[in-house]
């Protein structure tokens, strides 16, 4: 006699056994029109990072690998050591396996429409994280998340016309630029130089890249004290590319802080202990903390859910006794 209690126990059954056959793939081979797993398996992402250049990077892929991981979201991870040609090629695989979100930090803000478009050929959504593209076509990608580098840029232009504000002759300023093409690069540049504009006495002297290196940022800074006469102030994109000029400056027996002052975009630790010694005398934030943000919208991106078209993050500034006092309990 098929009661109603058989009934509902069979449909109990049928119901987790269909529940645990489209969950079983991890890596979206399961067919599923929109790559990635479906029903129960994790949700896949391909995270294309830059490389390891900066502190910045590096607290950069801690959040996001942790995160990933507290989110029980499985992260497969690349590494393009600074090219974009590698980033390109860890995209395509990642679309190859059909995972089901790509995030990538575009290298440089150029050159990814092709690649794009194959990722949504194969209806796999895309989020940018920490730089931006300067494609106009919008349907390429989900959602930016990260920092507004122009603003960056007039911060630390901001705090130089204060800090000069007395000083009647001309005011000499080395510029370490950040990767060329990049748009943290061409929008630090743009924002600072705007804001300087506004009074004659500043001249950029120099203006070359460092590659947001350290080791980049001495060899450039060391060929800067050797062609100007007169350098009053250091505008470093990043802090590791100031931490390199430091060496370079002590290297000639000037000292960083004082003979030439200094003013860098990041924040990360070693940054902010030199700002704290002096050595550096203002920073302005650049926050790499992303992962909690990234993997929330991975998920909602992954479920089909409307987001944000820009999310840009929380960023303050740092003079010597804010970071003297931030130093301690800092998380990178
Ligand atoms: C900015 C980020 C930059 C950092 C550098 O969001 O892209 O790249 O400022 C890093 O330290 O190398």
């Amino acid at each position: 006699m098929f009661t109603k209690k058989w009934a509902a126990a069979t449909a109990a059954v049928v119901g987790a056994l269909l529940l645990s056959s489209c969950g079983t793939s991890s890596s979206g081979g399961s067919g599923s029109t929109n790559g990635g797993a479906s029903g129960g398996g994790a949700i896949t992402l391909g995270f294309a990072q830059v490389g390891a250049e900066s502190g910045w990077r590096t607290a950069n892929t801690k959040s996001i690998q942790e995160s990933a991981k507290t989110a029980g979201i499985d992260l497969k991870f690349s590494d393009a050591q600074q090219k974009q040609e590698n980033q390109i090629k860890a995209i395509r695989s990642y679309i190859q396996q059909k995972v089901k979100v790509i995030a990538f930090s575009p290298v440089v803000e150029s050159g990814w429409e092709t690649v794009l478009k194959e990722a949504k050929t194969a209806n796999i959504p895309v989020i940018l994280t920490d730089r931006a593209i300067d494609s106009p076509d919008k349907t390429l990608y989900k959602s930016f998340l990260g920092s507004d580098f122009v603003k960056e840029g007039q911060k630390a232009g901001q705090w130089l016309t204060k800090e000069f504000a007395s000083a009647t002759g001309d005011v000499n300023i080395v510029e370490l630029q950040g990767t060329t093409g990049s748009a943290p690069a061409n929008d630090r540049k743009k924002g600072f130089g705007d804001v300087i504009a506004a009074d004659p006495k500043f001249k950029v002297v120099a203006s070359q890249t460092g590659d947001f290196t350290r080791a980049k940022g001495k060899e450039v800074m060391e060929a800067f004290l050797k062609s100007q006469s007169k350098i009053d102030v250091l505008y470093a994109h990043n802090d590791d590319m100031a931490l390199g000029a430091i060496e370079a400056i002590e290297g000639a027996g000037k000292v960083p802080g004082k003979d030439i002052k200094i003013v860098s975009i990041d924040a990360v630790h070693d940054g902010m202990q030199a700002l704290a010694d002096g050595k550096i005398n203002y920073i302005v934030e650049c926050n790499p903390l992303l992962g909690p943000q990234l993997m929330d919208l991975v998920k909602k991106v992954a479920a089909g859910q409307e987001v944000p078209a820009r999310i840009e993050t929380e960023e303050t500034e740092f003079d010597q006794a804010k970071a003297k006092t931030a130093l301690p309990q800092r998380q990178y």
